[in-house]
C-alpha cells in the first residue's frame, strides 16, 4: 500500500502500530479542531497509537506557516498534490472546503494514504460514491468527521437503545439551529455558494442530524422535505472568510445559491418516524444541535449546548417519581470519561474531535475500518439528495431510488 507505518514488524499486521504520520489539508476552523485533537489524544489516551503532526497544508504560505507554528505541526506544504506524494505521511486529513474533498481524497487514496475527511463527504452523492470506491480499491482506511457521535452523552443514548432500555423506538426528532447569517449584510462566504459547499444548512447542519439518526435509530426508508433561501443576494466577500465574517454594505451583490433552512420528515426502515430541521435563521440559537427519541419504555433528550447531559425518562419508574432525570455523563462509567477528569468535571466541543481521533487511531492500529467511515458518508449523502429530490419534485422519495 506504500505507506510508511511504523509497525515494529512490518510484515505482521497483528503487531501494534506505534505511530501514524498525519498530513492535514486545511487550517481554519476544522483544522484547528483536528490539530487540537491530535495533540490531546495521546496525552489523555496514552495507550493509543500516536498521531504525528507531520505536515499541514494550505494555499496561503503566510497563513499556513502561522498555523503550523500555532498548532504545532512539523512542516508545511502549500500544494496538497505535494503533500499526498510524501512518503513520510500515512494519513491524509481533509478539512478544506467541501469542493476540494473529492480530488484530494482520490489522489491520496491512489498514493496509498489512509483518509480522514470532514463532512459532508462530497458535493454530490455521485462524488461521495466515487470517493468510497477509490478508498476501497486502494485498500486504505477511511473516516468521515461526524464528531457529535463522540459526545459521551450521545454514546449513552446509543447504549440505552442497544440494550433495549427505551424499548421499541417510535420517534426521532432533531433540530440544528444557528443564526450566524441572519443579518442580510453578512457576506456571500463559501458556505453560501453551491459550487463550493454543495448545499447550505442541509449539508452543513442537516448532515449531522442524519448521521445521528442513522447512528441511533437506523437506516432511512423514505423522505419528504421543504427548504427556503430567505436572503437571495448578499455582498461579495473581500476574502475567503468564515463564520465570523463582517459584511461590507457597499460591496457588489452576488446570488446565494444554497438553502438557508431545510426541514424534512422520514420513515425509518424499522418503522420509527423522524422529523428534522436545519436552519441558519433561528435568531438567538448559536449552535443548538438537539434530538429527542421516544420509545415504548422511555425517552432521551440531548442538547449540544449542554453536551455533558442526557435527559432520560423510563416508563417503569415508580409513579411518584416519574419524570425526566438529568444524567451527567461525566463518570468513568461513561464512554471515554475515565481518560479525563474526576466525575462531575465537564468536557466540551473539542473533546468530541479528540474522541474521534482516538477511534481513528484505534482502528488503524487494529487494521480495521474506523466508524463512521465513507460508507456512512455515502449513506448520509443519499438522504441529503433524496430530500433535495423530494423538494424539487414535491413528493415522497424512497432512499432505494437513489
Ligand atoms: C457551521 O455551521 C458549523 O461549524 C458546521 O460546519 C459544523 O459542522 C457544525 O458542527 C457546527 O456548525
Amino acid at each position: 500500500m506504500g505507506c510508511g507505518h511504523n509497525y515494529s514488524n512490518r510484515g505482521d499486521k497483528s503487531m501494534a502500530l506505534d505511530q501514524v504520520r498525519v498530513g492535514m489539508v486545511g487550517y481554519k476552523f476544522m483544522g484547528k479542531a483536528h490539530s487540537n485533537a491530535y495533540r490531546a489524544a495521546p496525552m489523555f489516551f496514552p495507550n493509543i497509537t500516536r498521531p504525528v503532526m507531520q505536515a499541514i497544508c494550505g494555499r496561503d504560505p503566510q497563513g499556513v506557516e502561522q498555523a503550523r507554528g500555532q498548532f504545532g505541526w512539523q512542516s508545511v506544504e502549500t500544494d496538497w498534490r505535494e503533500l499526498v506524494k510524501r512518503d513520510d505521511i500515512d494519513l491524509v486529513d481533509i478539512n478544506a472546503p467541501s469542493d476540494a474533498h473529492k480530488e484530494i481524497a482520490l489522489a491520496a487514496a491512489a498514493a496509498g494514504k489512509h483518509l480522514f475527511c470532514e463532512k459532508p463527504l462530497a458535493l454530490t452523492l455521485a462524488d461521495s460514491r466515487e470517493m468510497l470506491e477509490a478508498a476501497e480499491k486502494a485498500g486504505v482506511k477511511h473516516m468521515v468527521g461526524f464528531n457529535y457521535r463522540f459526545a459521551p452523552a450521545v454514546q449513552l443514548a446509543k447504549k440505552l437503545i442497544e440494550e433495549g432500555r427505551l424499548g421499541q423506538i417510535y420517534h426521532f426528532r432533531a433540530w440544528f439551529l444557528q443564526d450566524w447569517i441572519i443579518d442580510p449584510s453578512f457576506p456571500l462566504v463559501w458556505r453560501l455558494q453551491k459550487e463550493i459547499a454543495g448545499s447550505g444548512s442541509h449539508g452543513d447542519l442537516g448532515a449531522h442530524l442524519i448521521d445521528m439518526a442513522r447512528f441511533l435509530v437506523g437506516e432511512f426508508s423514505e423522505v419528504i422535505g421543504m427548504s427556503e433561501t430567505f436572503i437571495k443576494q448578499r455582498p461579495m466577500p473581500s476574502a475567503m472568510t468564515g463564520l465570523s465574517a463582517k459584511g461590507d454594505a457597499n460591496a457588489p451583490l452576488g446570488d446565494v445559491t444554497v438553502d438557508d433552512a431545510t426541514l424534512f420528515m422520514t420513515r425509518f426502515a424499522n418503522g420509527a418516524l423522524g422529523s428534522f430541521e436545519a436552519t441558519r435563521f433561528a435568531a438567538g440559537h448559536r449552535c443548538t444541535n438537539s434530538f429527542e427519541i421516544n420509545g415504548s419504555k422511555g425517552s432521551v433528550k440531548f442538547d449540544f449546548e449542554r453536551l455533558n447531559e442526557l435527559q432520560v425518562y423510563f416508563t417503569d419508574d415508580a409513579p411518584d417519581v416519574q419524570g425526566f432525570r438529568r444524567v451527567l455523563a461525566t463518570d468513568a462509567a461513561h464512554a471515554y470519561m475515565d481518560a479525563w477528569w474526576p466525575a462531575g468535571h465537564t468536557i466540551g466541543y473539542e473533546h468530541t474531535f479528540t474522541h474521534e481521533v482516538v477511534e481513528l487511531m484505534q482502528a488503524l492500529s487494529e487494521d480495521r475500518q474506523p466508524v463512521p467511515n465513507f460508507v456512512d458518508g455515502v449513506k448520509c449523502q443519499e438522504v441529503l439528495e433524496a430530500v433535495d429530490r423530494s423538494i424539487e419534485q414535491r413528493r415522497w422519495v424512497s432512499i432505494e431510488e437513489m
